[in-house]
């Protein structure tokens, strides 16, 4: 408005130039000092929002429902997840969804920044895993960046057969939520370590549809890069699920300069372990890790040693045993190729591999549609049988303070304000409702 003001008048006739330097200085000076004004107040707001206690004050909410306006859209697109590079996906719906609109039955995964819950929809009946994390932890761990990756990358219209579907995200003052798909067919790996290794046919199916998945994010431009064996699931007709977008089940991957790795790290792709730039190709090492996997029943590079793993990786030539299809062996080599610009699908990425004698079985039209019978049904019960979770993490209590702090129920204005978590919550468009 101002700038347009100032505009005009630089083009009316009777208006001098000093005045406009005037109103020029003034407007900087105006600027500057919101701007700074504002910074203060995000650096207030961020602090009292990692405080529940403080936000449970009566005055402390009233204050932090001071203004109920949706921002500006021009506003929005300057918010913090925009400069992210994220779209605003923020609904005019989302503080539909909250925490009490679900019951927590089952606690199904656990890692240091929350637990994943097996939920039912209380109006519905509709089972999800719903994934809650503390904020605190995240924000100790200063991965604000990986969390909005992962929510902008299950929203950005990401719909494929084998990806995990998101329905809802939204947040109270300490947790962030996520409304996931349900599915009980368990770990690919934990069936792999019952039977030992998986025979040529399976370990394809599998292996193809893993590629469908990644060569779809590759088309959005999305690297999943993390691959690893516990965010590989089966749903209860035992097709793939891969979850856990920017996540890890410790935690996050390598951090900061100590390179801690989280977790296992025996996929990692050689140009990911230097901290060398990487591109898509790394999805495709990873392909070659899980699939070396299921046919020979350890990781490639495998050591108990993590150190020495670490250096197999960088160093060490693949051997392959013979007991294995030529073709198997030969996929095997072109995907575990150390040098990334040597690695089948550097050029033509999926398309590479559909054309690989290995996957000559598999007709990808079928599978997509997944018209492919599945070589394996996990043996479940209904939605609640969780056999194939964990017990550790199933018969573990949970937390009955889930589903009760609505109260706390943050809305966009007030995230938009308090800059952690900025345009976290959404609900999809009515017509696009799960639910
Ligand atoms: C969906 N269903 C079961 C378990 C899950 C774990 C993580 C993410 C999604 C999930």
């Amino acid at each position: 408005m101002l700038l347009g003001d100032n505009n005009m008048a630089v083009t009316e006739p009777g208006c001098d130039l000093t005045t406009y330097s005037r109103v020029r200085g003034i407007v900087s000076f105006l600027t500057a000092f919101i701007k700074e004004r504002k910074m203060g107040l995000n650096d207030f707001l961020q602090k009292l929002v990692s405080n529940p206690q403080i936000c449970q004050h009566p005055d402390v909410r009233v204050f932090l429902q001071f203004d109920q306006n949706k921002p500006e859209k021009d506003e929005q697109n300057n918010s913090a997840l925009t400069n992210l590079g994220f779209e605003n996906l923020d609904s005019s719906t989302e503080t539909l969804v909250k925490p009490s609109d679900f019951d927590y039955l089952k606690i199904i995964g656990k890692g240091s920044f929350g637990k994943v819950v097996l939920a039912r929809h209380r109006d519905n009946g509709k089972y999800f895993a719903v994934k809650v994390l503390q904020k605190k932890m995240i924000l100790k761990k200063k991965e604000q960046k990986h969390i909005m990756v992962e929510r902008s990358v299950l929203l950005k219209n990401v719909k494929h057969p084998f990806l995990v579907g998101m329905h809802y995200s939204f947040q109270t003052a300490d947790k962030l939520f996520f409304v996931l798909d349900y599915v009980n067919g368990g770990e690919l790996f934990y069936h792999l370590q019952r039977e030992r290794v998986f025979l040529e046919p399976r370990a394809r199916f599998y292996a193809a549809e893993i590629a469908s998945a990644l060569g779809y994010l590759h088309s959005l431009h999305i690297v999943y890069r993390d691959l690893k064996p516990e965010n590989i699931l089966l749903d209860s007709q035992g097709h793939i699920v891969l979850t856990d977008f920017g996540l890890c089940k410790e935690g996050l991957e390598p951090s900061g300069t100590t390179s801690t790795f989280c977790g296992t790290p025996e996929y990692l792709a050689p140009e990911v372990l230097r901290k060398q730039p990487y591109d898509r190709t790394v999805d495709w090492w990873c392909l070659g890790s899980v699939l070396y996997e299921m046919l020979y029943g350890l990781p490639p590079f495998y050591s108990r040693n993590v150190a020495e793993m670490y250096s197999n990786i960088l160093h060490k030539p693949l051997l392959l045993k013979p007991n294995v299809s030529n073709a198997a062996q030969e996929l095997l080599e072109s995907l575990l190729q150390k040098d990334p610009r040597k690695r089948l699908g550097v050029r033509e990425d999926f398309m590479e591999l559909k054309f690989h004698p290995f996957f000559l079985p598999i007709n990808w039209d079928n599978l997509l549609a997944k018209k492919m019978t599945a070589p394996f049904i996990p043996t479940v019960t209904g939605p609640t049988d969780t056999r194939h979770f964990d017990p550790e993490f199933t018969q573990q209590p949970v937390p009955s303070s889930l589903g009760k702090s609505d109260d706390l129920l943050i809305n966009s204005n007030f995230h938009e304000a308090a800059g952690a978590f900025p345009g976290f919550s959404y609900a999809p468009p009515a017509e696009d409702t799960y639910l």
